[in-house]
């Protein structure tokens, strides 16, 4: 067995779990924040057979877009005052771990 972790943009995260419940999959999402833009994305954990990871990977790929994120930077300026840049960042599609399992069991 194995558990899949799929870090998504939350924008993503309404079809991403809409299409893993329709194919039959149990899964639980997690609110979570990135620790670089430090804005809100879903964690997805889904325990599954090993001969099922590759469909979930496949159903978060296909329903998971990379988009571009504008973070401001702030650098010192000679003057002493700070003034903001906006960057570009790519976020996404998805950032997938794939975990084996020890031990699963309901009680
Ligand atoms: P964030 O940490 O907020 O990162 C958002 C995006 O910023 C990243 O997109 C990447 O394009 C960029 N980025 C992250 N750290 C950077 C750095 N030190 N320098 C320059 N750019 C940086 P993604 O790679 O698609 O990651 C999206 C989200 O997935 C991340 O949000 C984080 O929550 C998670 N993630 C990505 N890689 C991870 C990892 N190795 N471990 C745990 N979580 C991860």
């Amino acid at each position: 067995m194995k558990m899949i972790l799929a870090v998504i943009d939350k924008d993503d995260t309404h079809a991403v779990m809409q299409h893993l419940v329709k194919e039959g999959f149990s899964i639980t999402t997690l609110s979570t924040t990135g620790g670089f833009l430090k804005a809100g994305n879903t964690t997805i954990l889904v325990g599954v057979d090993d001969e099922k990871t590759q469909d979930v990977i496949a159903i978060i790929k296909e329903h998971s877009k990379s988009r571009t994120r504008q973070i401001p930077l702030m650098p010192s300026s000679e003057m002493g005052s700070i003034s903001t840049m906006p960057v570009e960042v790519l976020v996404g599609g998805a950032t997938i771990f794939v975990m084996n399992v020890e031990h699963f069991e309901k009680m």
